[in-house]
């Protein structure tokens, strides 16, 4: 948890961005599973979190003239303390979260009454939080839309606060980045021809959840990782195979982390996986190199898009000169899209506002197949941290596809390339913070290179399927 003296700070800050317009925030409520008792895990709106450092359900915040906050909060129920543990007050609230005053929610309405006209407000997760804002604000708003995901100034100002990162948002990352690397270690000495995909997620999601973060996103744990966001694992994997793992931690605090490793199953990459990993791991190295304050994250994205261009046409499935082949966008059709986004307390971050986040006003997004999935374009900035993950895959849906092959005929050897289907693919992920001088690795601790990822492999008994010997399984 963040000292909430800086979440009051912040709340000062984002007042005088706005010459002291009054804003109001509702959190996100609890999501509902089959019972209003069965609840998703819970997860603050990012915003409301970086400007509260609050974890409740149901809070909202109004922020007035000067930074002076008030934090709405349902106050506890009589039995809440039988059912819930000892009770908390909305004065000890108050004090833990250094607000100005902390007020039962029922007197949201009442006490914006006086701002009746002038309220800034923004979507969120939840549509009944979502709509209440709306009613406050007299906006429309739709979490999910970028047109209408708040007031325009008050989204710009609070895009302005988020996109660099403070020192301690750098240290909370810095410190899950040690979670998600002894989780990616842990799928690695698992994994061994004959375990279930399954096995290998829920060991890498259960050392997260050990050490008291949670997964950030849905993680990715396949032998098809040329499906790029394959949110299945019920394959076996098998001799021959590439494992590919893209997950995870977010801490308590809210922040993520963002990585993605990929491994030999068999222990032993093959040549030609080798020369494949070898020539990803070459790109992320020469995007890394160009990661300092000022330099267009398009020329990011580039320099890795050159290196896997100049693989290809070394193994032969493109001809031509590799620069051209950038130029027109021919690499992706191994790498399809772009080489990283921002990551903070959401793992692509501020994504729901749309790409006035990530896209200066006078650039926009490439209209190039590939590059048009590039989310981010700004010129870097000290304090942004942004991950850098370029990849190689051979997808079959790609390769058939007319257009495309109409398109890069010339370019695209398809024979050879189909003798390729099957590889599945090649990721390599890594999150940076822009720093004055260049940029530094916060996840480096995951193990990347080769002789490193093959001395992990298989090194681990696989002690899910201990506990589940003899039990049938599920599919
Ligand atoms: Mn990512």
């Amino acid at each position: 948890m963040l000292d909430p003296a800086i979440h009051a700070r912040r709340r000062k800050l984002l007042s005088a961005h706005l010459g002291g317009k009054p804003v109001v925030l509702l959190g996100n409520g609890p999501f509902q599973r089959n019972l209003p008792m069965t609840q998703f895990p819970f997860r603050q709106d990012s915003t409301v979190l970086y400007l509260s450092g609050c974890q409740r359900p149901h809070a909202a915040l109004l922020i007035e003239d000067g930074g002076y906050s008030t934090l709405f909060l349902v106050p506890p129920r009589d039995d809440d303390a039988l059912w819930h543990g000892a009770s908390w007050t909305l004065e000890g609230a108050r004090i833990a979260l250094a607000f100005d005053a902390v007020l039962p929610l029922s007197q949201l309405e009442q006490r914006c009454a006086r701002h009746a006209g002038q309220l800034l407000s923004m979507a969120v997760s939840d549509p009944l939080a979502t709509a209440r804002a709306q009613d406050l604000c007299g906006e429309d708003l739709r979490f999910g839309d970028p047109q209408r995901a708040g007031s325009a100034a008050l989204v710009d100002a609070v895009i302005t606060q988020r996109r660099r990162l403070e020192p301690v948002e750098a240290d909370e990352i810095r410190t899950t980045a040690r979670v998600t690397a002894a989780a990616h270690i842990a799928a690695m000495r698992a994994t061994r021809p004959g375990v279930p995909e399954r096995h290998l997620a829920a060991l890498f999601d259960g050392v997260l959840r050990a050490a008291g973060t949670q997964p950030a996103y849905g993680s990715i744990v396949t032998v098809h990782g040329e499906i790029l966001h394959n949110d299945r694992t019920d394959d076996i994997c098998k001799d021959g195979q590439l494992l590919l793992l893209d997950g995870g931690a977010e801490a308590a605090s809210g922040y993520a982390t963002d990585v993605t490793r990929t491994w030999p199953v068999s222990k032993r990459f093959s040549p030609r996986q080798r020369a494949a990993y070898d020539a990803v791991l070459a790109a992320q190295q020469a995007a890394i190199e160009q990661v300092r304050p000022g330099v267009r994250y398009r020329s990011v994205h580039d320099a890795a898009s050159l290196v896997i261009a100049r693989f290809l046409v070394d193994e032969g499935l493109l001809r031509g000169l590799p620069e051209d082949l950038v130029d027109r966008g021919a690499h992706a059709l191994f790498f399809p899209h772009g080489v990283g986004h921002l990551i903070g307390l959401d793992v692509h971050d501020m994504e729901a506002f749309g790409d006035r986040v990530t896209y200066p006003p006078d650039r926009r997004r490439s209209e190039q197949f590939g590059t048009a999935y590039l989310r981010l374009d700004l010129d870097l900035e000290p304090g942004m941290c942004v991950t850098i993950e370029p990849g190689f895959y051979v997808v079959p849906a790609i390769l058939q596809d007319p257009v495309l092959a109409e398109r890069f005929g010339d370019a695209l050897d398809r024979e050879r390339a189909m003798s390729w289907v099957g590889f599945g693919g090649i990721r390599i992920e890594d999150d940076l913070l822009c720093t004055p001088q260049g940029s530094e690795i916060l996840t480096a601790a995951v193990p990347k290179s080769p002789d490193a990822i093959e001395d992990l492999v298989g090194t681990a008994p696989d002690l899910l399927g201990a506990c589940l010997d003899g039990v049938s399984s599920a599919s």
